[in-house]
């Protein structure tokens, strides 16, 4: 850690995650750009409480089915993903039975191996995307995002994009993907063009998914299918609401 943040810091959650941000830069995991993604995430979190709405909870929760009810599930992993959430990533993984793929907007040389390391050393038995073995590409897509492992992102049914950008979001809708995704930004073309958006840290959101993946693996088709109906724009239109409400309240009660 670059820095020592005392237990008693009123911001040491958000500063924890920021150092861990860091340490992913220097150690090749995190893009330079991935430090400006964060730093966008850390303010629009400000901007919700740094707290878990009854809308993330219940996008998790369909997310969850969704990855559960998928016959080849991926969860695509990107730099600021697998620093933040790497433990996470693997358990949710494991709960819903999916593969792991290592997925890049920023390919530069040690990157995906970086990331392979970490999800390993989190409890990753297997990790799809690196080097050679992302060999198919995805259709309308111009940057090294659209390289893919045919096991994985190619032929899956249901993919899980979390902290995405757009382009690859809409590439994969167009081939017919069920997309989901968490993203803080229910503004951002991921978050729009998702079937599923979880609008909440991921830091947050992963647990929350694991939690219901865990409660729903065991209950009747119907059930999990109920909890896999979602409608993205009702959903992001109530996260919107609650921002807006939120800073009028604040804003109102500086006023007195
Ligand atoms: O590791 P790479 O090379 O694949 O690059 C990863 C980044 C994140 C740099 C790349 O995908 C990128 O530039 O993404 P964007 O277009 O900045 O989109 C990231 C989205 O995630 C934005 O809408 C942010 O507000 C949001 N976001 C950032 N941090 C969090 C977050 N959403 C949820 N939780 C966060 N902690």
């Amino acid at each position: 850690m670059s820095i020592e943040i005392p237990t008693s810091h009123p911001r040491y959650q958000s500063l924890l995650f920021r150092e861990k941000i860091i340490e992913g830069l220097y150690s090749k995991v995190v893009t330079e750009a991935g430090l400006f993604a964060h730093g966008r995430g850390e303010s629009l979190d400000y901007f919700l409480g740094e707290k878990s709405e009854d809308f993330s909870f219940a996008a998790a929760r369909a997310a969850a089915a969704s990855l559960l009810l998928a016959e080849r599930p991926v969860i695509s992993v990107n730099g600021n993903a697998a620093a933040l959430v790497s433990e996470e990533l693997v358990a949710l993984a494991q709960a819903v039975n999916a593969k792991l793929e290592v997925n890049l907007f920023y390919r530069a040389h040690g990157r995906e191996e970086a990331i392979e390391r970490v999800l390993r050393a989190a409890g990753a038995l297997e990790v799809l995307g690196v080097g050679a073995a992302a060999s198919a590409t995805i259709p309308e897509i111009q940057h090294e995002r659209r390289r893919v492992d045919p096991r994985g992102i190619l032929v899956a049914d249901v993919v899980l994009v979390p902290l995405e950008d757009g382009d690859r979001t809409e590439a994969l809708v167009n081939m017919g993907k069920t997309v989901l995704t968490i993203d803080l930004n229910p503004l951002s073309r991921t978050a729009q063009k998702s079937h599923v958006t979880v609008v909440d840290n991921i830091v947050r959101a992963l647990p929350h998914m694991i939690q219901a993946a865990n409660e729903l693996r065991n209950q009747a088709p119907e059930v999990i299918k109920a909890a896999a109906q979602w409608n993205n724009a009702h959903g992001l239109a109530r996260a919107l609401r609650f921002y807006s409400e939120r800073l009028n309240f604040l804003a109102q009660s500086l006023e007195g």
